[in-house]
């Protein structure tokens, strides 16, 4: 049996967008994506968008748990498909606003090539990738995104991987709004995800998010990472995409900030358009 949640008041405005039936939610104590959910609900609250226009989708992983906490029309699919499933949402109901909100390993992972695909053709929806730079649910294993030199359960000497950068990889391949912030950084994530909203084409916010296993994989507290992140975090106007590699227990920082901001006709407007002649 389980008793009911009760919020706290810090929750009220958003509270009728959140299925307060299913909390509490899987996330470790002091895990960043509980402050993406609020900022996401937050911002679709002040979005010019009616709440019911509003679809999240989201894979598997912890991150990927954000659509079962929602209120809101919402899907939780297969691992790495969230982007192939929210453009049939878009490509059928163009009248919605179509939201993935995944974990790294979903979305450039296992994802990867519907990711990249996706940006080169534009499509408009929106991908909220919250980046904890490691497979979260399934036992801290490395994932593309993990730095190099990081410790995790599949490498205990360290990564020799090199990392891939998402802006540098969304740009490359077409994204037309590219955005990275931290958890630290809620004002500016919030302005982005209503920018995302408003952006006709495929918008890209990343969201670095410590993470309960990263930290003690590398023999370290939660909150130091979250110190890493205040210390290291650098917000740059116009960031060069080259020079947006995260090196997280180096010396250089971590570059934040929007990184493209273009217009380019999205696949729906393309393929309404050479449909209707
Ligand atoms: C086809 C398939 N392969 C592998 C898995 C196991 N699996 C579940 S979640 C996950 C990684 C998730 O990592 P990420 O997207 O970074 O999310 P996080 O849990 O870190 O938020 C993997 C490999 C799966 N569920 N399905």
């Amino acid at each position: 049996m389980s008793s009911k949640i009760e919020l706290p008041p810090t929750y009220k405005d958003i509270e009728d967008l959140i299925r307060v039936d299913r909390l509490p939610t899987i996330w470790c104590p002091g895990c960043g994506i509980g402050i993406v959910l609020k900022t996401l609900l937050r911002a679709i609250k002040k979005s010019d968008i009616d709440v019911d226009r509003h679809v999240i989708v989201s894979g598997i992983g912890c991150a990927g748990r954000v659509s079962g906490y929602v209120r809101l029309d919402s899907y939780h699919v297969l691992h790495g498909r969230a982007i192939p499933f929210a453009i049939g949402i878009k490509l059928a109901k163009p009248e919605l606003e179509v939201t993935v909100v995944s974990g790294d390993g979903d979305i450039v992972g296992i994802g990867g090539n519907h990711f990249i695909h996706a940006a080169r053709r534009n499509h408009d929806i929106n991908v909220v990738i919250v980046n904890n730079m490691i497979y979260g649910m399934t036992g801290g294993q490395v994932a593309p995104t993990t730095p190099r030199g990081a410790r995790t359960t599949t490498t205990p000497y360290g990564n020799i991987e090199r990392s891939i950068s998402i802006p540098l990889l969304a740009i490359a391949a077409g994204a037309t709004y590219v955005a990275r912030w931290s958890v630290l950084h809620v004002d500016h994530m919030m302005n982005s995800f209503i920018k995302m909203f408003r952006h006709k084409g495929f918008a890209v916010v990343e969201i670095l998010s410590p993470c309960t296993l990263f930290a003690s994989r590398n023999g370290i507290e939660l909150l130091q990472l979250y110190e890493i992140l205040r210390r290291k975090c650098k917000i740059v106007s116009n960031p060069d995409p080259w020079e947006s590699h995260i090196d997280i227990f180096g010396d250089k920082p971590i570059i934040l900030g929007e990184f493209i901001e273009i217009e380019r006709p999205s696949y729906e407007e393309l393929v309404w358009s050479s449909i209707r002649g």
